[in-house]
């Protein structure tokens, strides 16, 4: 753990009723609070629709939660380490004993019977301590049950209490006690755009107080002083859009890994391809060979490792043609340049067909031959011949919109995909051979009403209900992990980014992740990025500016 994270044993969370409201709760059917003798209280009742009081914390791991309840018929169903799709435990009160359950997915698992006597109409208290894989449950001070997961145990979330039909239950008093991550740094807002689409942030490898960002229709920002003050930075970038056309439309800038001198911008909605030499103090146009116009976005650009003439950039192409919902269809590709810019070619070997609108592009730090490509609808792909063709390698992700990669620097078989619709961060030791889910700690969500997350797989669409209009489908509150950044120093610590919910740090290479937002006063974070001395990060917002936090 750095210095500026600390573990700390506190109460996680609690809840007694007595000010009317349940905050942090999720209800839904007849779940209400109501006095009972001297207190307040939640009342669960099931009727044809069950009664639930849910709360959603997925950075919960090892807790213990105590829990007054009281059931006055049937029977109360106790959830705990609830996640998305990563399953859940569930304690069945019944009159006649405690049932403890695992469900994953569709399936669910007995764990284990207690046999006798839970009177009903009475008050009693419960305590649930999850430690690891260990599980004891105590009911008015005796343990009752005491189980130890080792086949595919819930790792992570929050709790929900339940009443189905016929089942009536009071709940109150709940503590829940457990490790919190304090984080001792704290965001600072500094100046800057404010920011729109297309908001790239980058520090110069050798002096951390030079940085970019970009936005559309700010174009190029600078700033000398670690981002106190900036500069605007077109001088010979002569794209502009708007209704007044004085726009500038830039929506992507990197800087030479082998030259910090070299830096590339492109543009949104139009052709426009920009290097500066002069680490970006002026631009020169250099586009020929793509073949577009208004219908190109440039997402990215990568420089080989080595050789500062090949030059990879992504591209998302509008098609002009409308999809469902009215939404355009946008597809993909990828432009290829061996002579710094000079002239461009399609690398879309593997890529030509159907929908891959590409969200990132990572050239591997020392084989200028292997690059990585992530697009939105069509999952990730790989190239092993420097760019001239790609193939799928989707094994094992659980949703085929990936929109952040980031390559291990020192572990260059190790990628971690940051991916939409709420399934979190993936990630590979071996190249893409195979991807796992990394998400202990991240918070997942999609609206209740769609799939969770964990049940969309390659090659399933996600439900969308008709109800919906395709802008509402889009504007919901997915989680995406938008950005993904290693610190080069210490590769095990890895920071993340989702655009609805902020930043995640993993300090052992994303077995965990905790959030650290302190100081963020949006969580619509659109990129980061760490200096190269891993001393500072900036996340660059959606509407808020950039923010910067020191680490120690
Ligand atoms: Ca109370
Ligand atoms: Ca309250």
């Amino acid at each position: 753990m750095p210095a500026w994270l600390h573990r700390e044993q506190g109460i996680l969370f609690q809840e007694d009723f007595e000010d009317g409201s349940a905050e942090g709760f999720f209800l839904e059917g007849a779940a209400y609070i109501e006095r009972e003798g001297g207190t307040k209280v939640m009342s669960l009742s099931g009727t044809k629709k069950r009664a639930v009081a849910n709360v959603y914390i997925h950075s919960w791991t090892d807790y213990v939660a105590d829990v007054q309840f009281k059931v006055n018929a049937g029977i109360l169903k106790f959830f705990f380490r609830v996640g998305h799709g990563a399953g859940t435990y569930l304690l069945h009160i019944e009159p006649t004993g405690l049932e403890l359950l695992k469900n994953i997915g569709q399936d669910i698992f007995n764990l284990g019977r207690w046999q006798g006597e839970v009177p009903l109409n009475r008050w009693h208290a419960l305590e649930v301590a999850l430690q690891g894989t260990d599980i004891k449950i105590y009911l008015d001070g005796d343990m009752k049950c005491h189980y130890v997961d080792e086949e595919l145990p819930v790792r992570t979330g929050g709790l929900s209490f339940a009443a189905e039909e016929g089942s009536q239950a009071l709940i109150d008093d709940i503590v829940v006690t457990g490790i919190n991550i304090v984080q001792e740094a704290k965001w600072v807002k500094t100046g800057g755009p404010s920011g729109g689409l297309g908001y790239d942030i980058r520090i110069h490898p050798q002096d951390k107080d030079i940085m970019f960002v970009t936005d559309n229709p700010s174009g190029v920002n600078k700033s000398y002083d670690g981002g106190k003050t900036w500069v605007a930075k077109n001088k010979g970038i002569t794209a502009r859009a708007g209704s007044s056309e004085d726009g500038i439309p830039i929506f992507c800038l990197t800087i030479d890994r082998n030259n910090p001198d070299i830096v590339w911008v492109g543009t949104q909605y139009m052709r426009g391809i920009f290097k500066s030499t002069d680490g970006g103090e002026t631009w020169v146009k250099r586009d020929r060979g793509v073949s577009e116009w208004d219908e190109i976005t440039l997402r990215g650009f990568d420089v080989a490792p080595g050789n500062s003439d090949i030059v990879l950039t992504a591209a998302e192409i509008d098609t002009g043609k409308r999809g469902w919902m009215g939404l355009q269809v946008v597809t993909g590709k990828i432009y290829r340049s061996e002579n710094g810019g000079e002239n461009w070619h399609e690398a879309n070997r593997g890529l030509e067909n159907a929908d891959k609108n590409i969200t990132a592009i990572a050239v591997h730090p020392t084989n200028l031959n292997i690059a990585y490509a992530a697009t939105f609808h069509d999952g990730i792909f790989k190239t092993i011949d420097g760019g001239e063709s790609w193939m799928a390698i989707n094994n094992g992700l659980f949703s085929l919109d990936v929109r952040s990669l980031a390559i291990d620097p020192k572990n260059t078989d190790t990628v971690y995909a940051g991916l939409g619709e709420g399934a979190g961060i993936f990630k590979t030791t071996n190249g893409g051979e195979l991807w796992e889910g990394v998400n202990y700690g991240i918070q997942v969500e999609c609206p209740s009403y769609l799939q969770r997350v964990g049940q969309v797989r390659p090659g399933v669409s996600l439900v969308k209900p008709a109800r919906l209009s395709g802008v509402d489908y889009y504007s919901l509150p997915w989680t995406n992990i938008r950005s993904i950044v290693i610190d080069p120093t210490n590769t095990k610590t890895v920071y993340a980014a989702d655009s609805y919910l902020g930043v995640y740090v993993s300090v052992d290479g994303g077995a965990s992740w905790h959030p650290v937002n302190d100081g963020l006063s949006t969580r619509a974070v659109a990129t980061l990025s760490i200096s190269a001395d891993g001393k500072v990060l900036y996340a660059a917002t959606s509407g808020e500016g950039v923010f910067k936090l020191e680490l120690w």
